[in-house]
This record gives C-alpha cells, structure tokens and sequence, in this order.
C-alpha cells in the first residue's frame, strides 16, 4: 500500500558555509576559500539542497570586516560552489549581493531584511531573486540590548510585515520574499522558544519561512545548569530536535551546520507523516 503524502511538504535544507574567522558556532573551521568549497561539496553530498555562503559573522560583539575584505571571503566561493547546485549569500551589503549573484548565486539572505543597507531593497527588485528578509533590530554590537518585547511574536510579525511592505514598495515581488523569525538576534532563550512554540504564526504571514536555530546559545543551555552548557558542536541533536518541530509546521527550510543529523530528523518526521515507509 503507498503511504499518504505527508500533511506539509518537507522543508529544504539550506546548509552553512561560515568564510569567517569568528562565526559562533565553527569559526575558522573554512576560512580558506578552498576548505570552505571542500566544506561546501561535503554538506552537498550529504543532502543539502542550497548551500548559505557568509563572509561576515553575526556574534555579538564581532567587527564588521571591509566590503573588499567580506568580497575577498566569499567570491571565489561562490562561484566554485554554483557551479553544482543552488547558492544563497548571506550578507547585509547590496554590493556583496550583487557580486554574488553574478558570480553565481541564485537567492540573498541579509539578515537585516534589507534595513542595515538602503541599496539593498532595490537591488532585490531589480534582480528578481528570492531574498531571505531576517526579523533584525540592529548589528551585533547593539542586538541583544534590544531584546525587549511584551509578546515577542507578536512583535516579529508586525516588524516582518513591515519589512514586506518596505520591499514590496521598492518592487520586490511578494512571492520572492522569505521571512525568518532571526533566532538568537535580538532574542534571550525565552524569546526563540517563544517564537518555535508559535511558529504557525510566522508562516501564517503567507511567505515561505526559513528558520536558522542551528547551534545557537539557546540550544546550548536547554536542560543544563549554569556553567554545564553544551559547546557549539555539541549542539546538533538538539538543533535537529528544532528541525523536527519545524517540519511539522509548513517551514519552508532550515539552515543549519550539520546536513547528516538533519536529513535524519526530516525522514524520521517523514516516516511519521507517511511519506516514507
Ligand atoms: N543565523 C546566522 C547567520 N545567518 N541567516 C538567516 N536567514 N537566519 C539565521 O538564523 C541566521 C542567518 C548566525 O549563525 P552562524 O554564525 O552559525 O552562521
């Protein structure tokens, strides 16, 4: 007998490629342009279906490297990596996109949807790529200042759809739009659990949703004392536990560090739904 199709289809997975000295989570690790492609093919292999290529890390506190420094990361990668398969870049610099993009990738991820650089919105509209708008409150240096909120859902949504109309008023068309919640930006534990709880709510907003939990703080102290919490690279089994969750709840991808613990988590939730038997 052939299983019933799954309620909602499963998400994709977007996986990292960090060309930085400093990300949080595996800083250094692919710094060079050539671990970074090897890095890159490897979380292809293993299921990645795009692959998220950064040259600026998001970690409170880090420095903003030069847009000729953040282009010298990530060009070459880029190109070498879109030449087998989906690349998205991951950056707040109009610039940096517009390079990427003709070097080969195919969709923007800026974490600041747009507000950290004025030239970003039109480049979107004018490229007719899909672009990832990040809930944001401001660079790493200010962020966690701003994690203040009465209903922090609430407060996302509302600041996401004004990201949308922002865009949409610069030309971006609305089905290009991706929306992400931002977890960990501007967002203590209470707040991202807040928002995985009620993920329903973001994708009620009517865009596709990526979500990026992978390894970040919060899943480092779930179920530990003060002082116990897991190290970065031991955070995959809870990361895939999130990605569990979300495939339950129409997200449309997941970004993450670890492709292998999370095509695990997706055919397992699969399995469950009846898409796999
Ligand atoms: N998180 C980081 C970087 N880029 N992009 C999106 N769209 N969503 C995220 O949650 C996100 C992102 C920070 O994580 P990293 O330093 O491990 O890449």
């Amino acid at each position: 007998m052939t299983p019933p199709a799954p309620s909602v289809p499963r998400p994709l997975v977007m996986g990292v490629v960090n060309v930085t000295p400093d990300s949080f989570s595996d800083g250094g690790s692919w710094f060079a342009a050539d671990a970074a492609v090897a890095h890159g093919r490897l979380l292809r292999e293993q299921g990645a279906d795009i692959l998220d290529v950064g040259g600026e890390s998001t970690r409170p506190g880090a420095e903003r490297p030069s847009p000729a420094e953040e282009a010298r990361r990530v060009l070459d990668v880029v190109r070498d990596l879109a030449e087998d398969g989906p690349v998205s870049i991951d950056t707040m610099r109009a610039e940096i996109a517009a390079a990427a993009l003709d070097a080969g990738a195919t969709l923007v991820n800026d974490v600041s949807g747009g507000l950290a650089d004025p030239e970003m919105a039109a480049l979107a509209a004018e490229r007719r790529v899909p672009f990832v708008a990040m809930h944001w409150r401001g660079h790493s240096a200010h962020m966690q200042g701003r994690a203040q909120y009465d209903d922090v859902v609430a407060e996302v949504c509302r600041e996401l759809t004004a990201r949308v109309e922002a865009l949409t008023e610069a030309g971006v068309r609305p089905g290009d739009i991706i929306l992400d919640p931002g977890l960990g930006f501007a967002k203590n534990a209470h707040h991202n659990w807040e928002v995985l709880r009620r993920l329903d709510e973001v994708v009620a907003l009517g865009h596709r949703v990526l979500l990026g939990t992978s390894r970040k703080t919060f899943l480092g102290s779930v179920g530990r004392a003060a002082g116990e919490e897991r190290a970065p690279l031991e955070r995959d089994a809870a990361t895939a536990a999130t990605t569990f969750h979300a495939s339950g709840h129409g997200v449309w991808a997941v970004r993450v560090h670890d492709v292998v613990s999370t095509r695990d988590a997706l055919d397992v939730a699969d399995a469950l739904r009846g898409g796999l038997s």
